[in-house]
């Protein structure tokens, strides 16, 4: 059966507000619309995109999955540049990337669309567009219902569900580590993730209120085209329920 990309992405004011991909049969088009259309809050625009996929590539979920809770956003930063020195991202680049992420990574302020791409020997950023960024797009949970409610189980959020199939595919494609926490205001939760360590969820990494948040991929600059094209157009269905500890 053909399977399609719907993906919608919605903003205020020309500022990103809400974004959500799902990969899913013609037969759930009609559902999968009506539950993307409700999804943002305030906005002025939204983009709704349809794709046929022509090969869509299965993977089993592998990564193991830590969270650790900190008193401050000093402390879960000071961790998350740990973990990302043991995932081997030099010292000096992986504090280059907190301070893109705390500060607002996009060269005209705020935040960038999508991804921050950092050179993980020089920390040159090597995204060719640096306000839009690189974007991880065609991937989603082959049994997406289910995986949602084996993590909201544990206390996990949906905001999990959809940063977990991102990471996955981001290693898949060759990020060799990544860092992320998000824009919205009050979701303090982000996280390191790479071959070595897995998906390691780090709270706080963000104050309560502040907008600032997005990604940093650490990569080599050998093959960065090929790295682009596996995260923007390699089409990836995600089997297996993640370990949780
Ligand atoms: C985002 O959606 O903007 C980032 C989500 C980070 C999710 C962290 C987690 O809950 O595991």
């Amino acid at each position: 059966m053909p399977l399609l990309s719907l993906r919608m992405r919605a903003s205020l004011k020309g500022r990103h507000v809400s974004g959500a991909e799902r990969i899913i049969s013609e037969e759930d088009i009609p559902s999968t619309l009506c539950e993307l259309l409700r999804r943002p809050g305030e906005h002025d625009f939204m983009k709704l995109t349809l794709e046929r996929l022509e090969e869509i590539e299965k993977l089993e979920f592998n990564m193991p999955i830590s969270s650790y809770e900190f008193r401050s956003v000093e402390e879960g930063r000071d961790f998350a540049l740990k973990e990302l020195v043991l995932s081997g991202v030099p010292e000096d680049v992986a504090k280059k990337g907190l301070d893109l992420l705390s500060m607002g990574a996009n060269p005209k302020g705020g935040n960038m669309r999508g991804a921050v791409l950092l050179d993980v020997e020089t920390g040159d950023r090597l995204e060719p567009d640096l306000e839009r960024g690189v974007r991880t797009v065609r991937v989603d949970w082959k049994d997406r219902s289910a995986v949602k409610s084996e993590l909201l189980k544990r206390g996990f959020t949906e905001r999990t569900l959809d940063a977990l199939a991102i990471a996955f595919k981001n290693i898949c494609c060759g990020v060799l580590a990544e860092l992320c926490w998000s824009d919205d205001p009050n979701y303090l939760t982000g996280y390191v993730s790479s071959r070595e360590l897995g998906y390691v969820r780090i709270t706080p990494l963000k104050e309560r209120g502040d907008p600032l948040g997005g990604r940093i991929y650490f990569i080599r600059r050998e093959g960065v085209g090929e790295l682009i094209r596996c995260l923007e157009r390699r089409a990836v269905l995600i089997s297996s329920l993640p370990q949780l500890s």
